[in-house]
């Protein structure tokens, strides 16, 4: 029986489009299509058994998509994650919302892309109370919402607060910058500044990961009338690289920061491990979904050389490029029981998906207007579905714009730049422009890029 609703009137969409497009191949299939349907609408609206499902979000920070064993790292190991993997789904074409930090979380939370969300680079700008984010939906259907770690989309006394922006409890730096420091001495609870005495006088008696899995983890084992909504955003494996140790690396003949930065995502992955832990031991584990992702490719700060782990995976660029490197991000998502298990998929999709998919596991509408789309049905049920084409823009260090559109991906360094072209399907490193033998591509995408942005004034283009 299928676990959440199958909404009749989206299913009926999708497969009368599917009907026009099979009666065109075979005109005699169209009545055992139609069959089909109607026995799953059916089996959908019998089913009884709808619950909205717990959402546990989880983001990491600047971890690249080769830092997971499950994606293709061999030096060090990421055990629980690729465990995750194996217990649900792990998408191998999803991408963030951008190579930097701030925009990424603004697309994420808002189902934006960086053509329309608030903020769009790494520029002190918060989210203003027009701005509406996923947890702000899922009030609207009693969920107990809570964002830890590190938030980055509003300053104290702005409006890009976490507590102004739909969730009920908040815990970790709002400043991005403060985020570096993984001993701090204060940390926000809601709207209160909270000392840690551990860490006072320069010591580090306290390592703020561990406190932020705790505190997850408390969260979750509270029991609750209502689903819950909590969003992780891990301070890992961002710099500073520190971590308490280097172990279990310490005897290997790496480079120190290289030692330091695995020791760094060997603790993500237990932490993550033991959140899973916790979900299973709850009484309605099988009603929570896990995400698992990053928010940009890998770092190469504090002596850090991305290419020393292949952080990146087979791709070019790290964290700042529009490059795969910097945007294709690991995504897992788990649901024991609920979902299959151990299946790969190729499905194309974005951070800005995200608010939708998680609106219809919800069984809630998304506000209209969204950029993204639901996944819910690759996530649930296997299917591969269309996607618009992607659109990232960067306001850093000048101005940069990437669309994946079907094989092909189009990077712009400015306006008036030429566009380059790669043919994702045979070069995913990105090596050679094809630009110059595809010019009907290249239209295609520059015209869908004119239309795909709105002009703000807190984002001019240089
Ligand atoms: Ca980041």
């Amino acid at each position: 029986m299928p676990f959440f609703r199958i909404k009749l009137r989206r299913l009926l969409c999708g497969i009368f489009s599917d009907v026009i497009w099979i009666a065109r191949a075979d005109s005699f299939q169209v009545i055992g299509v139609l069959a089909l349907v109607f026995f799953q609408a059916a089996e959908g609206t019998v089913s009884g058994a709808v619950k909205s499902p717990n959402i546990i979000l989880i983001l990491a920070d600047d971890l690249g998509y080769g830092d997971l064993g499950s994606y293709g790292q061999r030096l060090f190991q990421t055990p629980r994650l690729d465990q995750m993997a194996r217990e649900g789904i792990r998408f191998k074409q999803y991408y963030a919302g951008s190579a930097l930090g701030a925009s990424s979380r603004s697309a994420l939370l808002t189902g934006l892309h960086t053509g329309h969300t608030r903020i769009r680079g790494n520029a002190d700008i918060p989210l203003d109370y027009g701005d509406f984010t996923i947890a702000e939906l899922l009030k609207q259907k009693n969920y107990h919402t809570c964002a830890i770690g590190k938030w980055g989309l509003g300053e104290a006394g702005s409006t890009g607060l976490p507590n102004l922006q739909g969730f009920d409890e908040w815990f970790g730096f709002l400043n991005r910058k403060n985020a570096c420091d993984h001993y701090p001495e204060v940390l926000w609870r809601n709207q209160v500044l909270t000392r840690f005495e551990e860490n006072g006088n320069g010591n580090k008696g306290l390592y703020i990961p561990y406190k932020f899995t705790e505190a997850a983890i408390n969260f979750i084992k509270t029991p609750r009338k209502h689903p819950f909504f909590l969003y992780l955003a891990s301070t890992l494996p961002h710099q500073r690289v520190v971590a308490p140790t280097t172990k279990p690396y310490k005897d290997t003949d790496w480079p120190e920061p290289q030692k330091m930065l695995a020791a760094m995502i060997y603790r993500l992955d237990r932490d993550v491990g033991k959140i899973l832990d916790a979900v299973d031991a709850l009484p309605g584990s099988r009603d929570t979904m896990v995400f698992f992702c990053s928010d940009n490719g890998p770092h190469d700060r504090d002596g850090v050389d991305p290419r020393f782990f292949k952080s990146s995976g087979p791709f070019r660029g790290i964290k700042r490029d529009l490059y795969e490197g910097g945007i294709r991000s690991p995504m897992i998502v788990r649901c024991k029981g609920r979902i299959q298990q151990g299946v790969v998929s190729d499905q194309v999709w974005a951070a800005w998906d995200v608010f939708p998919t998680i609106a219809d596991l919800a069984d809630i509408r998304p506000p209209t207007g969204l950029d993204g789309s639901s996944m819910a049905g690759s996530i649930l049920k296997g299917e591969r579905l269309p996607h618009l084409p992607l659109y990232w823009e960067m306001h850093e260090q000048g101005f940069h714009q990437a669309v994946r559109m079907g094989r092909w991906k189009g990077v712009r360094h400015g306006l008036d730049s030429p566009l380059e072209l790669y043919d994702l399907f045979i070069d995913p490193g990105e090596t050679r422009d094809l630009a110059d033998a595809k010019p009907d591509v290249i239209r295609q995408m520059t015209g869908f890029m004119a239309g795909a942005r709105t002009e703000v004034e807190e984002w001019p283009i240089p």
